[in-house]
């Protein structure tokens, strides 16, 4: 089961997501899921007002090992093998959420919008003034990538826990890989392997008539 310990080293996370895209262009779900634990460790380290988006982001991770330890584990090896057998076995809710609630679709769904969110961030992060507010940065990603997916209260929770975040600096300290000026130059060098992982998002709505999982 998910063990998640302290330390956070961004470069790790990334290469994680590095190594979810097999050859054949198939999302991997172990590395996969190794790489959220360690967003995990960053998003504990970052107080107890973002305790309730960290449990949601273990919930899910937790969800999709329970498959991955299930008899079924073979159908959850990668994204693409996880659709098709849920999708030819009605193993998802289209319409509401009813006989499968957490199906790992709908899961690895809102988590992949999330690294959307995560990829917008880090790009503004990288691209902009050494002044900066983190919390504009965040809200303005947040606003393309989540938002229209939250209610009114989470959406509410998420802009006051952004306001407690630290400096475009500090922040860039905390991803443990050397000074602000060096962990822009690291981001720069991973901007376009994040990117790559979109294929995934597209296995992800296989029949554009049924819409996303709910
Ligand atoms: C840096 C600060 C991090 C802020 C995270 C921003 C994302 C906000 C997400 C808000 C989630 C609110 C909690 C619950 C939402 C659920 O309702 C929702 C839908 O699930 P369900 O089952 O109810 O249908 N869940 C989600 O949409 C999933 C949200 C996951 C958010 C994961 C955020 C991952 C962040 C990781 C921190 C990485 C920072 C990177 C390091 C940068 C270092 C410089």
């Amino acid at each position: 089961m998910a063990d998640v310990d302290t330390d956070f080293n961004l470069k790790v996370v990334l290469v994680n997501f590095k190594q979810c895209l097999s050859e054949k262009e198939e999302v991997l779900m172990d590395p996969y899921l190794t790489g959220w634990k360690g967003l995990i460790k960053f998003l504990n380290n970052l107080g107890a007002v973002f305790a309730f988006i960290s449990k949601d982001v273990l919930t899910k991770v937790q969800i999709m090992e329970k498959f991955r330890n299930s008899e079924q584990k073979e159908n959850y090896f990668s994204l693409q093998s996880m659709v098709k057998y849920e999708i030819s076995n009605n193993l998802v809710d289209f319409q509401k959420r009813a006989d499968h609630p957490d199906s790992g679709c709908r899961t690895i769904l809102r988590l992949h919008r999330a690294l959307h969110w995560l990829q917008l961030f880090l790009d503004g992060l990288r691209t902009s003034q050494e002044d900066s507010k983190t919390s504009s940065l965040c809200t303005d990603s947040y606003n393309i990538a989540l938002a229209t997916y939250h209610p009114w209260l989470i959406r509410k929770a998420v802009t006051v826990a952004f306001c407690t975040l630290p400096s475009r600096n500090a922040f860039l300290e905390t991803m443990n890989v050397g000074t602000p000026e060096e962990a822009v130059e690291m981001l720069s060098d991973a901007m376009p392997f994040i990117g790559q992982g979109h294929p995934a998002r597209k296995c992800l709505k296989p029949d554009l008539n049924l819409g996303p999982p709910v």
